[in-house]
């Protein structure tokens, strides 16, 4: 029997490399990286957007970047610095700029993808045949493969946040994409269908016809979360969030998206959140208000426009330092996380 290689002996340890990679093979040495590390360390870092810097290049990209047909889009990405692409590793998410009379050109594709509108009105989406318009703080979905085009009717340019689950779907190599044969599809004799159906919140159809685990509803609107956080406020609130509530698929109360959850939350004057961390990553968008984020030994002090990723497992907590509510709105990935086995929280 032969000795085994001891830990001076870096040439024996290319060797073995070698002769195992012939046979696409590898083998674990003293050397190598650790698999595993205690803790999440993430190629992804925490960033702050300022309204006051993306602003001036949302109206350049208006002027500068044209729309034409085959489904593109005109959007500003929230580029991660630590990542090749992707505002966290999981999701991407970008500023989309609609000027009025152009249509953002119908499409589909194996994302799941949300918007959540920032800015302006008189834009509607069609999402399968159901039309609907988009005003600022709806929430509005496109699950998976499902054709979907924008039109924009109004006068004003229209800005809204898309959140896309592109790094997740490229990691797991499940890329589709389809341009729709004319710039915008049908619309349904019933554009509403599904939010006459389920958008009560409260009650629906006992024997809807819908495929196990996916969610016909594809609008939020704003005055209906606000209610119902005003609601809410009549009970204490999270010790990290304060008020707080997630959108729910009416169908079995599970989150939105399969994927991603989004969340509405509500810091009231003076809140001062305890920190914690979690895995998975998530953005938020300042709707209102002013307030501080830690995260980390790094500090963000932000205001309405503003948007923040936060990296897994960083510590983080929220403070709001105006005299009004602040109103943030989040996406994140623990959707994906807790289907997997992988979510893991600390409240300090
Ligand atoms: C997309 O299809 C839309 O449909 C928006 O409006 C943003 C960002 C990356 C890739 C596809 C849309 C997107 C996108």
């Amino acid at each position: 029997m032969s000795e085994s290689i001891t830990p001076e002996d870096a040439a024996a340890r290319r060797a073995l490399k070698a002769d195992l990679e012939r046979f696409n093979c590898k083998v674990h040495q003293s050397d190598d990286p650790p698999l595993f590390t205690r803790q999440p360390q993430p190629d992804m870092k925490s960033v702050h957007w300022r309204w006051r810097d993306l602003e001036p290049l949302l109206e350049r990209i208006g002027q500068e970047v044209a729309l034409g047909a085959g489904g593109p889009r005109r959007t500003l990405r929230l580029h991660n610095p630590g990542l090749p692409y992707g505002t966290t590793h999981t999701f991407w998410g970008s500023i989309q700029v609609i000027l009025p009379g152009e249509v953002a050109t119908a499409h589909r594709h194996s994302a799941n993808a949300l918007r959540f509108i920032i800015k302006g009105k008189g834009a509607w989406t069609t999402v399968e045949g159901e039309c609907y318009p988009m005003n600022e703080g709806d929430l509005v979905l496109t699950p998976a493969w499902l054709w979907h085009d924008h039109v924009h009717k109004g006068d004003q340019p229209m800005i809204w946040l898309d959140v896309l689950d592109i790094s997740l779907m490229r990691m797991l190599r499940a890329t589709f994409f389809d341009p729709y044969p004319q710039d915008m599809q049908a619309v349904s004799e019933i554009p509403d269908r599904t939010w006459r159906l389920y958008g009560s919140g409260l009650m629906r159809p006992p024997r809807a016809v819908h495929e196990e685990g996916t969610n016909p509803l594809l609008v939020y609107p704003f005055d209906r979360a606000q209610e119902a956080l005003d609601s809410l406020s009549g009970l204490p609130g999270d010790p990290c969030d304060d008020v707080v509530l997630e959108y729910q698929n009416p169908t079995n109360g599970g989150p939105a998206m399969r994927t991603l959850a989004q969340q509405m939350q509500k810091l009231r004057p003076g809140f001062q959140g305890q920190p914690r961390r979690h895995s998975g990553s998530k953005l938020y968008v300042v709707m209102r208000g002013k307030g501080t984020t830690t995260v980390g030994d790094e500090r963000y002090d932000w205001e309405e426009g503003d948007f923040m990723a936060i990296a897994p497992w960083a510590w983080h907590a929220h403070s709001n330092t105006g005299s009004q509510d602040a109103w943030l709105f989040q996406v994140n990935d623990l959707p994906t996380m807790k289907a997997l086995g992988y979510f893991k929280e600390e409240r300090g």
